[in-house]
C-alpha cells in the first residue's frame, strides 16, 4: 500500500515572513498587496506576517536566510521585479535571486517561495501583478500555506 500524505490546506497559526524587493516597487507593491490579501483570505492572522523591503531582487536571499532561522517563522515569501528591458545585467540580478532564493530553502530546510517576476517587458510585469487578476504574490500566498501545512505533516 502506498502511503499518501495529505496536508490539511489551511492558513491559520501559519507564521509567514514576506521579503519584498523596492526596485521596480509600482511593481512589486501589487504583488505584496495580492500576497497579504491572499494570506489573509487563507485564514493567516495579520499578526503573523512580517514584511521587510530590500533595495533590490539581489538582496532578497540574505533577508530571507535572515527570517528562514527564526523557530518564529513557518515559511519565506520573496517578491521582487527583474525586468529585462530596464536592465542591461538583468540576466546577474535575476539568477543571483533565483539561485539565491533556493539555496535559502535547501540550507536552512524551511520554504521559500519565488515570488519575483522575471519578464522580458514591462508590460508582461503588469500582467502578472494584476489587483484582480493575474498576480503573482497571490500565487506564492497559496504555495507558501501549502508548503508550510505539507512540511508540518511530513
Ligand atoms: N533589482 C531588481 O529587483 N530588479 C531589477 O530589474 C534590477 N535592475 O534593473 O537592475 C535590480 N537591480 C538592483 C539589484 O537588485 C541590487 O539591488 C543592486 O545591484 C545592489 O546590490
Amino acid at each position: 500500500m502506498v502511503k499518501i500524505i495529505e496536508a490539511k490546506v489551511k492558513g491559520r497559526g501559519v507564521r509567514v515572513a514576506i521579503v519584498v524587493s523596492r526596485f521596480n516597487k509600482f511593481i512589486t507593491e501589487k504583488l505584496l498587496n495580492g500576497c497579504v490579501n491572499e494570506l489573509v483570505r487563507c485564514g493567516v492572522r495579520k499578526g503573523d506576517i512580517v514584511v521587510a523591503w530590500t533595495p533590490g531582487a539581489f538582496e532578497v536571499p540574505l533577508v530571507a536566510k535572515r527570517f528562514a532561522r527564526k523557530k518564529t517563522v513557518d515559511v519565506v515569501i520573496a517578491l521582487g521585479a527583474v525586468i529585462r528591458g530596464e536592465t542591461y545585467h538583468f540576466e546577474m540580478v535575476a539568477q543571483g535571486a533565483t539561485q539565491g532564493i533556493m539555496q535559502v530553502s535547501l540550507d536552512t530546510m524551511k520554504p521559500v517561495i519565488f515570488g519575483v517576476l522575471t519578464t522580458e517587458t514591462l508590460d508582461q510585469a503588469y500582467k502578472r501583478s494584476e489587483e484582480d487578476g493575474d498576480n503573482k504574490g497571490k500565487d506564492a500566498a497559496q504555495a507558501a500555506i501549502e508548503m508550510a501545512c505539507l512540511l508540518e505533516k511530513i
